[in-house]
């Protein structure tokens, strides 16, 4: 069996590669060199650890550390990097604890795939190179990770690297993320990690004086013993293994942030990085559950990590397997997960998003549990059940997607998900051929019900499939799996702007339908009066007919012709808004007259008012707020003026945390400039700035943009 992991995608290239059989050369673990599936006694005894931090940090690689140190036969050997797009997860046996360690990716693009891994996991370990700045986007994930209290390690990285330097990235961190102290020193030696240092048990020398008396002294304004500062302050040494219970119960709350040096090509700092997890790492028991509701929204009292509950669980991500179908990550949070157990699933990501969410409308259904397994990376093992706590696979569930809580029959019950940001780069695509087209609408659905970050869209208006995504390598790794695991070949096309027509003079014409040459003939002439609107005003009508010049009963037919014609539009095929149609006279036959003669006359008159000089295009506008961090405000609001957006005004974002400000800033943007947005806006913010958008009205579309849009 094999998963659809983001390295599985880059098969031999992963890293953990198994001693016997390698040869030096990297390859996936047979089955053979599984470890065996964890079977944890009680939720006391796992750790549920996610690796986050910006690309290139080294959570794969320290991922494939963890699992080399305690996995037998594995070891990790460095490679090129390769961006992981998915989520990975293994499920071992310490020793000590059951740990399930997820590696996400850190590519912005993959946003769906590390809120995933948080979602699952109970601590974090943010993953930082020792030879480069923390970014701000690093900054941002830290502070929702305070929001929802998880607890934090602090790994630092590329330290054989000859610009990188332990104590200023401790600086940094602490500077960036508050409470954060370095518990453990690299020992570098000819520009390698040769070991780490614990500065509270380890055998210190002089120049790491100041570090340990700074973490000293940090863990005892976190411990809740009032009496040792005191002490402390009178000179007295506090007892090594008070301390160690004070940081550990400090790291277990989430209040202070322990910071270490790791290589993880040489293993150095791995053991001690194992050390907090299993000791310090608080089990599920501790951390807070997310909000349970019933699914009317009701309440639900009492739930809590233990396994003799009712079910609570979630599912995390779904992916499909070649061979066994659809798999679905569970975070099992109180109750036990069991095979062949009918359990219930409710989906209601629209009410906590606010507004109906494409491919995810709510639902509610009873769905018997299929095998379970544990997932070692792309290698899985059968298990019967998954207790409080744990991450279990779930294959073959049909009706549960990405986001959705199964419970059990007699206790219904939703967690509200994390909300996602939304998808902002839209790309249309197209299928290559016609059995590729028959296939499509399949296909995407199911990318839809996995991926909460991906929607899609039909536009009738622009004939287009719209893809609304993260980014451009989100829509890559789309494309390539559709034609991967569905084998349906689309080509992207420029995403096309809706746009309308309108009058812009007032101008008066006639319709004339005559045809009287044999048989039954048709007669119907209607003057239309025909005057542009304010923006937004619409499609008005007004009849204007005296002494029953066009009989009563025609008088509708002027209006649907006139309608109909308007919403095929008159010049390039976009609707036409914003006008009023007069009827101010015509001529009827008592016999060759009829509602169809009128309409098509109304639609003739229509067609012979509409000229380049009589009509003009209009553009929708969005309103789009931006956040962005002020160093790079100037950046953001000069090319907002280079894509025709007009500020409307700006003010301090709130509760964007310690350093730096922040700045909202309200735009007015034409929507054919924002097709893009998303890249260019991380590019000239470096990654702070993010929006989001909503339509506001039709401008007109200059002189100089017409051919451009048009040409789309
Ligand atoms: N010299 C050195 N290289 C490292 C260290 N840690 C990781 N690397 C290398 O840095 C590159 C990137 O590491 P990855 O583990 O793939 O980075 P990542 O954080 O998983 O990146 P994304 O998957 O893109 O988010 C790889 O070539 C690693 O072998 C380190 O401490 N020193
Ligand atoms: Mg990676």
């Amino acid at each position: 069996m094999t998963s659809e992991t983001g390295r599985a995608a880059y098969g031999l290239l992963w890293t953990v590669v198994s001693e016997d059989k390698a040869g030096g050369m990297a390859k996936t673990p047979g089955r053979n060199d599984l470890p065996a599936a964890p079977n944890p006694a009680s939720p006391q005894d796992i750790r549920n650890v996610v690796l986050v931090g910006p690309g290139g940090a080294g959570k794969t690689a320290l991922f494939d550390a963890l699992l080399a140190a305690r996995v037998a036969g594995q070891r990790a050997a460095p490679t090129e990097h390769v961006r992981t797009t998915g989520l990975t997860v293994a499920s071992f046996d310490t020793g000590a604890v059951t740990l399930n360690v997820l590696d996400t990716p850190g590519y912005p693009d993959f946003v769906g795939d590390l809120r995933a891994g948080l979602r699952a996991a109970d601590a974090a370990v943010f993953v930082v190179s020792g030879a480069d700045d923390i970014d701000r986007p690093v900054s941002l994930l830290w502070r929702e990770c305070s929001a929802v209290g998880m607890p934090r390690a602090v790994v630092v990285t590329h330290l054989d690297q000859p610009r990188a330097d332990f104590a200023t990235t401790v600086e940094t961190c602490r500077r960036t993320f508050g409470d954060a102290r370095a518990t453990h020193w690299p020992v570098v030696e000819d520009g390698e990690v040769t070991g780490v240092v614990g500065l509270l048990t380890g055998e210190t020398s002089p120049e790491h004086d100041d570090a340990r008396s700074a973490l000293i002294e940090s863990v005892i304004e976190e411990s809740e013993d009032a009496t040792l500062l005191d002490r402390y302050l009178e000179g007295e040494t506090i007892d090594t293994e008070v301390l160690l219970a004070d940081l550990r119960t400090a790291i277990a709350q989430g209040t202070f942030f322990p910071i270490l040096p790791v290589a993880p090509l040489t293993g150095a700092g791995v053991e001690e990085l194992l050390g907090i997890i299993e000791r310090a790492f608080p089990d599920p028991t501790v951390h807070p559950l997310p909000a349970v509701t019933t699914p009317v929204g009701g309440v639900v009292t009492g739930v809590a990590c233990d396994p003799s509950q009712p079910l609570v669980a979630e599912v995390v991500r779904t992916t499909t397997d070649p061979y066994v179908g659809r798999l679905s990550l569970v975070r099992v949070f109180a109750g036990t997960l069991r095979v062949d157990e009918t359990v219930h699933v409710s989906g209601h990501l629209s009410d906590f998003v606010g507004h109906e969410v494409a491919g995810h409308p709510a639902h509610d259904d009873d769905e018997r549990v299929g095998p379970l397994a544990s997932p070692f990376v792309d290698t899985h093992r059968p298990r019967g059940t998954a207790i409080a706590g744990d991450i279990a696979l779930v294959s073959k569930l049909t009706r549960a997607e990405t986001s959705d809580t199964l419970s059990s029959l007699d206790r219904p019950a939703v967690v509200a998900p994390w909300v996602l940001p939304e998808p902002q780069l839209p790309v249309a695509i197209r299928a290559a051929t016609k059995s590729d087209d028959d296939k499509l609408g399949g296909a995407l659905q199911r990318l839809v019900a996995e991926d909460v970050t991906m929607r899609m869209e039909h536009s009738s208006e622009t004939d287009q499939v719209v893809l609304w995504t993260m980014g451009q390598a989100h829509v890559d790794d789309l494309i390539g799996q559709l034609a991967d695991r569905y084998g349906v070949t689309v080509t992207a096309e420029p995403y096309r702007t809706a746009l309308r027509e309108t009058f812009v003079r007032r101008c008066q014409v006639q319709g004339r339908h005559v045809k009287q040459s044999g048989g039954h003939g048709q007669y119907a002439v209607c003057s239309l009066e025909i005057e542009p609107l304010p923006r937004g005003a619409g499609f008005e009508f007004v009849d204007k007919v005296v002494g029953g010049a066009v009989p009563r009963q025609f008088i509708p037919s002027v209006e649907k012709g006139a309608r109909m014609q308007l919403e095929k539009g008159l010049l390039t095929g976009h609707p036409v808004v914003d006008v009023r149609v007069t009827l101010t006279d015509g001529k009827a036959h008592s016999v060759d007259s009829s509602d169809v003669a009128f309409q098509t006359a109304a639609a003739l008159a229509l067609k012979e008012a509409a000229n380049e000089s009589t009509m003009a295009l209009l553009e929708p506008i969005d309103r789009v707020h931006i956040t962005v961090a002020d160093d790079y405000l100037g950046a953001v609001m000069s090319d907002l003026r280079g894509r025709r957006g007009q500020v409307v005004g700006t003010e301090p974002a709130d509760g964007m945390g310690p350093e730096g400000g922040w700045t909202v800033v309200h735009a007015e943007v034409p929507q054919a400039e924002l097709s893009r947005y998303p890249i260019d806006l991380r590019s000239v913010s470096h990654g702070t700035g993010s929006f989001v958008r909503e339509p506001l009205r039709h401008d007109l579309l200059p002189a100089d943009k017409v051919k451009e849009l048009l040409k789309t």
